[in-house]
């Protein structure tokens, strides 16, 4: 497929996404949908690719949410289908067995905030604004907004955003925990994708068992979410990095993962 909407490259076992709509904030249109889809999917099905990095282009936006132009004279079934199109690209995110990080550089609103929550961790500019605004223009969040939100933040912080249409700077979002890390704008990449490159470095089928344990864990019972987790430990001990990793450390030196 070919990009009109994003940029994608990849470095280093690091593939970057990045919005490129910068006209409009990197609102996103339909388009920007399927090609962040066809991205997402490279990224999964490459294993040469062990980290995701999403980001905006220019130094303004990360997304200003959803394309208001594209959508503003939208019958109900058809914002119904670019709402269920957002949720099925983000939930795929969510569950990639593969980390993703969203280096927020500039304004998150709306939708930027639904697809930044979407990834695994947020390491976010100074300049960065979260918001859930929809309110204001006769709306609430539908791609997500309304869920994970209170599920980072708390159900009254959640509703404070959804109900009141506000935004937040940076260091208020990392103090409530919606940004993992908060750095100078032009220092963001680079310390993104230094945490990139760790994740990166880690053996692959660790990291897939940790984020379905801590994805698919989260709603469960907690003993059902502790079996979860044995048993997704136990299936570490079948790879050969399990075998490796313990081995290096006894050994004192330094391990080689491949992957399996
Ligand atoms: N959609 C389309 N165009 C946008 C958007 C957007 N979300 N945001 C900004 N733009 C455009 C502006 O129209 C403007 O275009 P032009 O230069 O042609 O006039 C250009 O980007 C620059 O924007 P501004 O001049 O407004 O820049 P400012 O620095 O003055 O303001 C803001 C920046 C505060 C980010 C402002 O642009 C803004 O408030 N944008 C809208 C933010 C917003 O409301 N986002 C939520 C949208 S709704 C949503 O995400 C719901 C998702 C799920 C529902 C799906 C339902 C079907």
């Amino acid at each position: 497929m070919e990009y009109k909407n994003i940029l994608f490259g990849v470095e280093d076992g690091i593939a970057t996404i990045t919005f490129n709509r910068p006209k409009a904030l990197n609102a996103m249109n339909s388009a920007t949908w399927d090609e962040l889809d066809d991205a997402l999917r490279k990224c999964r099905d490459d294993d040469g690719i062990k980290a995701i990095i999403l980001t905006g282009s220019g130094d303004k936006a990360f997304v200003a949410g959803a394309d208001i132009a594209e959508m503003q004279n939208h019958e109900p079934y058809m914002a119904l289908k670019f709402m269920e199109r957002g949720h099925e690209v983000l939930r795929f995110l969510e569950t990639l067995p593969k980390p993703s990080i969203a280096a927020v550089n500039g304004f998150a609103l709306g939708g930027g905030t639904e697809i930044s929550m979407a990834c695994d961790m947020r390491f976010v500019a100074e300049n960065a604004k979260f918001g859930q605004p929809e309110i204001l223009i006769g709306l609430i969040p539908g791609w997500g907004g309304t869920q994970r939100l209170p599920r980072l933040i708390g159900m009254g912080r959640a509703k404070e955003l959804v109900l009141g249409g506000g935004q937040i700077d940076a260091q208020r979002a990392y103090e409530i925990g919606l940004a993992n890390r908060v750095y100078p704008l032009d220092q963001l990449m680079e310390e993104t994708r230094k945490f990139a490159r760790r994740l990166a470095s880690m053996p692959a089928f660790a990291v897939k068992m940790a984020k379905h344990a801590i994805n698919f864990g989260y709603d469960l019972s907690l003993d059902n979410a502790t079996r979860l987790e044995v048993e997704c430990c136990a299936q570490c001990f079948s790879t050969r990095d399990q075998k490796e990793g313990m081995k290096a450390f006894l050994e004192k030196r330094k391990p080689n993962y491949i992957g399996r």
